[in-house]
């Protein structure tokens, strides 16, 4: 297995091939294989393109050529920072074919993010978009470039300015000797962590046990060739991408309609003109459609072809879940997981009250979960403890992070997700809360100690605090608390010099407080835990 990762044990390694999980297919032969069975079938539609599995393939063979006369190979790591474009599959799967492994990176990755993603993989190329949601990432790769931080191969899906043009890495001819053969127990890819630590971890994820959950959610997720899915979430992200995700409906040989934006203008008319059938998001964007169909411009749009909407990221309210069936007419499905591994379903069949009130339960009868208190001590049934998790699809270690994979796993390998969960007495999970020190701005996870780091480094600033503020909308908003040197910077002043970092977006704080001093734990570290109930009472005097 590639140096820094953690491989199961062989033991269970056994037992995971034994029970007919891990299959030894790979993502290298994935697509030829689907494309031979669904050859004429619609793989894939946006941005005004439209590709059968056959010319998805023929693309991403092409494509591979190219990456490979361009110098890429097999075992080399290539950072994919795409939206939401069909030329987003054709580069991961050229790069599948070659044997080289993606690393995503997210839409709203800004410079910081990319940069630590291209140097600690020690990526061989980087390709981004020219401009997406009025964010020009050939400007971003210019102050890489400065930087030293960029690869020498950078390249470009639309004008690419002084960059290699995706389209000219694409040759005319495919070359299949120079596909590659991985083995399925070697690492495919690297998804990203949400992150509880200054930088975000890389998970690295092998053939073997991302296939097995692919399929195994396909399954659970009922796809065919009928299922037209519609990705309204960046697609690079675990949920979209696997739970079941783009790759899902490719293995079941549906149809994956790509969104720019999960607005309800632009996602219903995705829904009403392609006949989507299953689509996922976050609970804001859920609530956003609801109200949009209940009081709003959307009510006559014709969703009658939906018939799954996944709710995940984050905690989705029982009031709001209730709504889903008699407002939108489709079967809702919450969705639990995280990229490191395990993933909840509640099933299509269960009844409405498990699906409005649980965050559902493990997908594979492999998933081994333990709760347990703060001494690692299983609770009683049915109470609040931590959720830890071990399992046919779940990592043993993060990527070359040897001290932190000391406390973020057990001895015996399992994971510790850091939420707080109870088992009902149906063998559901309900998500109570969270032990660690991450914000779930509506999905999108902010790790506190990265933002006080960034917010650490201006001069102005003696010291930092991020914590997360309740929001009827998002569920928690990014609240920084700072205790300035003297002359506290101007709010204005701070956030600009946050974007200059090239902090992603969503990690930008919502609210900034100077205070003189932190309230102190027990042992005298900041407690973040009275700063969020100190904000809460601000919130309250103010509403
Ligand atoms: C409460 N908290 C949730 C939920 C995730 C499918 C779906 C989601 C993710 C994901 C994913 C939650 N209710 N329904 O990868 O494949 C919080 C938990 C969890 C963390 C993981 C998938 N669904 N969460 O959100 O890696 O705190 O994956 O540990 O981004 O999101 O975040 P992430």
């Amino acid at each position: 297995m590639l140096d820094g990762c953690t491989p199961w044990p062989e033991e269970f390694a056994a037992r995971y091939r034994a029970a007919g999980y891990w299959t030894g297919e790979t993502f290298s032969d994935f697509l030829a294989d689907r494309s031979r069975r669904f050859a004429d079938r619609v793989a894939v539609v946006g941005a005004g393109q439209r590709w059968t599995y056959a010319e998805l393939d023929a693309r991403a063979a092409a494509t591979a050529t190219g990456l490979a006369r361009l110098g890429v190979a097999a075992g080399d790591r290539v950072v994919v920072q795409l939206p939401n474009v069909p030329e987003l599959l054709e580069v991961v799967f050229a790069l599948f074919k070659l044997g080289a492994l993606p690393v995503y990176a997210l839409p709203a990755h800004r410079a910081g993010e990319v940069s630590h993603l291209c140097t600690t993989t020690r990526a061989r190329a980087l390709v981004v978009a020219d401009r997406h949601g009025g964010f020009d990432y050939r400007t971003m790769v210019e102050q890489m470039r400065a930087q030293g931080s960029a690869p020498d191969l950078v390249l470009v899906a639309g004008e690419a300015g002084g960059f290699t043009p995706l389209a000219e890495a694409r040759t005319a001819q495919a070359d299949p000797s120079v596909f590659a053969r991985p083995d399925p127990a070697d690492v495919a890819f690297f998804q990203l962590s949400g992150g509880t630590t200054g930088l975000p971890k890389l998970i690295p994820r092998t053939h073997d046990d991302y296939l097995y959950s692919v399929r195994a959610s396909a399954e659970v997720c009922a796809l065919g060739t009928d299922t037209v899915y519609l990705a309204a979430l960046p697609a690079v992200h675990n949920f979209p991408m696997s739970s079941p995700g783009f790759l899902g409906v490719l293995h079941a040989g549906g149809t994956v309609v790509l969104a720019p934006d999960p607005s309800p203008q632009t996602a219903f008319t995705l829904i009403e003109t392609e006949r989507v059938t299953i689509t996922a998001v976050v609970p804001p964007i859920a609530l956003l459609w609801l109200d949009a169909v209940e009081h709003g411009t959307q009510r006559d749009r014709d969703l009658s072809s939906l018939r799954v909407l996944q709710v995940g990221g984050a905690k989705f309210a029982p009031e709001a879940a209730r709504r889903v069936r008699p407002v939108l007419g489709c079967t809702l499905q919450q969705v639990f997981g995280m990229a490191e591994g395990l993933v909840n379903y509640t099933r299509l069949d269960d009844p409405e009250e498990i699906v409005t009130t649980t965050q559902g339960r493990p997908l594979s009868p492999a998933d081994e979960i333990r709760i347990v208190d703060d001494a690692d001590r299983p609770v009683p049934d049915g109470e609040v403890g931590h959720l830890l998790t071990r399992g046919p699809y779940t990592i043993r270690g993060y990527y070359q992070a040897d001290a932190h994979n000391a406390t973020a796993f057990t001895e015996d390998g399992f994971y510790r997700t850091g939420d707080l969960v109870r088992l009902t007495p149906t063998g559901h999970l309900v998500v109570e809360g969270r032990a660690k020190d991450q914000i779930n701005r509506g999905g999108e996870k902010v790790s506190a100690e990265e933002v006080e780091n960034h917010i650490l480094a201006h001069p102005a600033v003696h010291d930092a605090a991020v914590v997360g503020m309740s929001d009827p909308y998002l569920g928690e908003r990014v609240c920084a608390y700072v205790i300035p040197r003297a002359e506290p910077p101007s709010r204005g002043e701070l956030l600009r010099f946050l974007r200059e970092r090239g902090l992603a977006v969503y990690k930008i704080p919502d609210r900034i407080e100077f205070v003189e001093r932190f309230p102190a734990t027990g042992v005298g570290k900041v407690s973040r835990r009275e700063l969020r109930r100190e904000l809460a009472r601000r919130l309250d005097a103010t509403r």
